[in-house]
Order: structure tokens, then C-alpha cells, then sequence
């Protein structure tokens, strides 16, 4: 390959996975020059296999020899329009392979001067035929009635394994540093379950992501595949290799392939999940033996796959908005206590009984009110006095009477100890001298995951190529959030001046009422 550094574990984004010089070899790549009489000067070595020519025999040959007349025209229509758009819309093409008539399912687009025509033999199509309305359908109408996200995305994952006839298809999605979750899967019977499993973002890295943000499908065929060499290995006009980077028969990886290797599996497809042009996810889909999926099917998972982002789009933002609405009603049931009451005893009386809006007000595990000398605790919190101490150190940290961190054990040393309750911490001072406040905690996310049944645990093999799996990632990923929560959402973190504007008035207010009452 065309490198200088040799890619390993440490170095995995710097891999340049567009310029494999070799192609997947279930199909064939011409490139074609672009003047006046397109003219094929590289094309992957298996031209005799599918074309019956031999590369030498290729090389140099005007496409219109080896396609006909009536081929060109099509190929040239949809070069023009694969030049402004990117969609890949393929095209049959009838060929005479040595006598006989074969028919490709093609794709064609431009790569830096050059059009990439890439031919897959559509002997396939047959059994697959015809469901393709029932599919969509179907598809829709599932889709249509769930109403929360993680069972939208389970019936996608569900309705894509029986389009593929896959093994196993998970939506995978994306955190704000690229790790990843498995948020709903259907699989085969007797399949261990990857649902929950994080992973970290180098398991998927950049340069991938990006290629995925601009194809949005992308399909192993048979993980065990031989790569077909592109020959001349340079691009003419570039003095490279030529660039893969739309092309659907891109040579994997050999990292990758090794990490699909040990996992058992023998092909995959990759759906992009895409909003406002950021890629939040993928349906990743595993079939535990080689698979081919003809091009028409390819075409409709995505398009349900696009389908499925935007219906997801909407119901996020409507699980967030009924959230928000839920915060702010238990923000403003707290805030009442403070200003429906003059009685300080009364208040605490109050507040005593609030346990369950008090954590779902910023969906914590814990929470500590501290208010006239008094520390009430609820849910899972460190102890009265590692609070107390806590909240010195924090009235320090404040800014503007608040303060929120996912880290806190990294900033703050005594909490080492108990970072499996209080990693993530909400600080929000409601008195002026900040001897009355609230805190909100959650537990450590590792600790989280643990509880929930730990995916490290899971024996998948235990022989030397296990050293790229997703077990041995989970533990990478394990590493990387080690000692973190989940992060507050700006949108949590939204009822913060509320509760600081209300409550601080209303304290003061009693304050100056009770320093009345004592004259
Ligand atoms: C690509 N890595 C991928 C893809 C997935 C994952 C889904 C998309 C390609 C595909 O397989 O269809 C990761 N697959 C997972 C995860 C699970 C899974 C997390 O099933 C969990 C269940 N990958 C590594 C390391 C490197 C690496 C250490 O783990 C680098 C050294 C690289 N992954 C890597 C590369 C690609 C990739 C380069 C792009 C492959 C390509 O499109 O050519």
C-alpha cells in the first residue's frame, strides 16, 4: 500500500483509507480520462475474470470498444449528472463478455479529472425481488406508531435485518467525542448481545467517519476477500493512487478486516445516520458468512435509512422539549416551597418529601439541599460530611452561584473515593453568602455500565488475534471515560438561573423578614 508510516493501534486516523490501491473483488473498476474519446488508463486487475480482457488488453482501450455504443451514451448521461449531484444512481449495462451477454448493475463518478466506472455482475438480483413496496411500507407504518427513539430505532434495526437477511443490525450512535453506544439491535437467535456496549471513538476513526458523512452506504461482502490490485498503481494526473473515496468497491482496511476477522464475521453494511450534515450514527449490520447485497437494495436501505434520521430527528427533539418541560415544572415545585412559605421548619418539612422531583429536575441519581443549617439528603450521595466538605471547596469554584462538572474526582481529590456516586456534580448556591445550596450527582458512567452487566466479561475467544475485538475495546473505552458522568445537557443546565433568580430572592426576602422580627 501506498504508505510512509506503518499504520498500527496508536496511529489508526492517520491510516489514508482512500488511497488503498486496491478494490474489493466481488466487482470491476475502470478509471476513464475525460476528453473527447474517454479512454480507460487504470483498472483493477480482474478485468479477464469479469470482462474477459485482460488488463494489458484494457489499458489504453476507448470505453466505447469495451461497452458499445448504445452503453456510452447512458454511462456519459449519468456521468454528467453524477458531476452535480453525488447520489449514486446505478444503471444496468449489457456487456458481451466473450460471446455472451452479461449484465453489470454500475456506478460512475468523477475523481479528480478522472470518472470511476464501477461494474458489479447483477446475477444476484433474482430472490430478492419484488418486496421492495412491501418493505417500505411496512417500514413506515412500524416507524409511524412508536413513540419514544429507542423503539423507532429497534424497529429500523429490526426492518433492515429482514431487508439484508442479516444476522445482526445495530444502531450504533455517536457521543460528543465520537465513542460509541449500541442503542437497539435485532439478532439471530443464540447471537451474544452488543445493545448497551460502548465503544470508543478510535474503533471508527475520523478519516472513516468522513468518508461515511459522503457515502452513505458502505458493504464489505466477504471479509476474507482477496484485494484486487488497481494497476497502474498511480493515477496520471495526480501522480497518486487513485482517489477511492466515493467508490463503492474501496478496499477495506486490513486493521479493520482484522478487527471484523476476530470478531467471526463475514460481511458488513454500514448505514449513515445523518441531521444538519453531521453523521450522529450508523446501522451497522453483521452477517456471520460472506453476502451480497445488489445495488436496488443498497439504494433502499439508505433511503430508509434517511427516513429513519429524520423521523428520529423529530422524536428527539420532542423527548428533549417534554424534558425541558418536565425540569422546569419540578424547578418551579421547589422554587413554591421557598416562596409559599415563611417558616424556615416548614420549608425543610417540605422539602423533605420532594425526593422524586428533586432528582428528575436535573435526572440525577442524588441530590443534598443544604438550607438554615440543615443537610437534607436523597437518592445515592456521598456522606454528610464528604458533603459539607464538598460544598466548601465548590462555593470556591462558583462562579455567578453555580457550578457544574462530569469530572469532578479529576478536580477535586477527596472525591476519588466516592466517584461511583457523585462523578458528574450540579452546584447551584441559593442564598447570597452561599451557606444555603443544592447539589445534584451522578454516579460514574463505568460504574453505570458495570451494574448493568459488564460486555468486558463477555468471552468472545482467547487465543492471540484478540487484540483488536470489541471486547478489548470496551476496555479501551472503559479507560477513556474512566472517572466521568454523563454530561450535563445545556438543556438541563437551563433551569440553573431560575432556581438561583426565585430562590435567592425569596431567601433574602425571609432573611431580612426574620432579621425584622428579631429587632
Ligand atoms: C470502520 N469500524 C468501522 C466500521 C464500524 C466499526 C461499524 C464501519 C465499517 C463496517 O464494518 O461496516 C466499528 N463495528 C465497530 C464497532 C462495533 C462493530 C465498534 O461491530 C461494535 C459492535 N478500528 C479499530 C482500530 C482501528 C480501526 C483500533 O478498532 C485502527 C487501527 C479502523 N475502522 C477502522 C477503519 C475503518 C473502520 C480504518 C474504515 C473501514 C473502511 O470503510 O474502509
Amino acid at each position: 500500500t501506498y504508505t510512509n508510516d506503518p499504520i498500527d493501534l496508536n496511529n489508526c486516523d492517520k491510516e489514508p483509507i482512500h488511497i488503498p490501491g486496491f478494490i474489493q473483488p466481488h466487482g470491476v473498476l475502470l478509471a476513464v480520462s475525460t476528453n473527447n474519446i474517454p479512454t480507460i488508463v487504470q483498472c483493477s486487475q480482474n478485468t479477464e475474470e469479469h470482462l474477459g480482457l485482460t488488463t494489458q488488453e484494457v489499458l489504453g482501450l476507448p470505453l466505447e470498444h469495451l461497452i458499445g455504443k448504445d452503453n456510452i451514451r447512458q454511462v456519459l448521461a449519468r456521468t454528467f449528472s453524477a458531476s452535480v449531484t453525488s447520489d449514486l444512481q446505478y444503471m444496468d449495462l449489457t456487456i458481451n463478455v466473450s460471446g455472451n451477454e452479461k449484465v453489470f448493475t454500475s456506478v460512475i463518478h468523477e475523481s479528480e479529472g478522472l470518472f470511476i466506472l464501477e461494474m458489479e455482475p447483477s446475477y444476484e438480483n433474482g430472490n430478492m425481488e419484488g418486496n421492495d413496496f412491501e418493505w417500505i411500507s411496512r417500514f413506515f407504518s412500524r416507524l409511524k406508531s412508536t413513540d419514544n427513539r429507542v423503539e423507532a430505532s429497534q424497529i429500523a434495526a429490526e426492518q433492515v435485518k429482514e431487508m439484508l437477511g442479516y444476522d445482526r443490525v445495530m444502531i450504533y450512535e455517536f457521543d460528543e467525542q465520537w465513542n460509541g453506544k449500541v442503542i437497539a439491535e435485532a439478532r439471530e437467535e443464540g447471537l451474544e448481545p452488543f445493545l448497551g456496549h460502548h465503544y470508543p471513538a478510535s474503533d471508527i476513526p475520523k478519516q472513516a467517519r468522513e468518508l461515511y458523512l459522503r457515502n452513505w452506504l458502505r458493504t464489505i461482502v466477504n471479509v476474507n476477500y482477496t484485494p484486487v490490485e488497481i494497476v497502474p498503481l498511480l493515477q496520471p494526473l495526480t501522480g497518486k493512487p487513485l482517489n477511492l473515496s466515493l467508490s463503492v468497491l474501496r478496499s477495506v482496511s486490513p486493521l479493520h478486516i482484522e478487527y471484523l476477522q476476530n470478531m467471526g464475521v463475514g460481511a458488513t453494511v454500514t448505514i449513515s445516520l445523518i441531521h444538519d450534515n453531521q453523521l450522529w450514527g450508523l446501522i451497522t449490520c453483521h452477517h456471520y458468512s460472506a453476502r451480497y447485497i445488489p445495488h436496488r437494495v443498497r439504494n433502499l436501505c439508505n433511503f430508509l435509512g434517511s427516513f429513519f434520521s429524520s423521523e428520529l430527528f423529530q422524536r428527539q427533539q420532542l423527548d428533549e422539549y417534554q424534558a425541558e418541560i418536565r425540569s422546569r415544572e419540578a424547578a418551579t415545585q421547589i422554587a413554591n416551597i421557598f416562596i409559599g412559605n415563611t417558616s424556615p421548619v416548614r420549608i425543610i418539612e417540605e422539602l423533605q418529601d420532594e425526593e422524586q422531583t428533586l432528582l428528575s429536575l436535573m435526572d440525577a441519581s442524588g441530590a443534598a439541599i443544604c438550607y438554615q443549617d440543615k443537610l437534607l439528603l436523597y437518592g445515592d450521595t456521598p456522606t454528610r460530611e464528604q458533603v459539607r466538605e464538598l460544598a466548601a471547596w465548590l462555593a470556591g469554584k462558583a462562579e455567578d452561584y453555580s457550578y457544574h462538572t462530569s469530572k469532578l474526582s479529576l478536580e477535586y481529590d477527596p472525591a476519588k473515593v466516592y466517584k461511583e456516586k457523585a462523578s458528574g456534580i450540579v452546584y447551584v448556591a441559593i442564598s447570597p453568602g452561599q451557606h444555603h445550596y443544592i447539589i445534584w450527582f451522578r454516579p460514574e458512567v463505568v460504574q453505570l455500565v458495570d451494574w448493568a452487566g459488564d460486555p468486558a466479561k463477555v468471552v468472545i475467544k482467547t487465543d492471540d488475534g484478540m487484540r483488536l475485538s470489541p471486547r478489548k475495546s470496551f476496555e479501551k473505552w472503559r479507560e477513556v471515560v474512566q472517572s466521568t458522568s454523563y454530561p450535563w445537557t445545556t438543556k438541563e443546565l437551563n433551569v440553573l438561573p431560575m432556581l438561583k433568580s426565585i430562590v435567592r430572592r425569596q431567601t433574602e426576602n425571609q432573611l431580612v423578614q426574620a432579621e425584622e422580627q428579631a429587632l
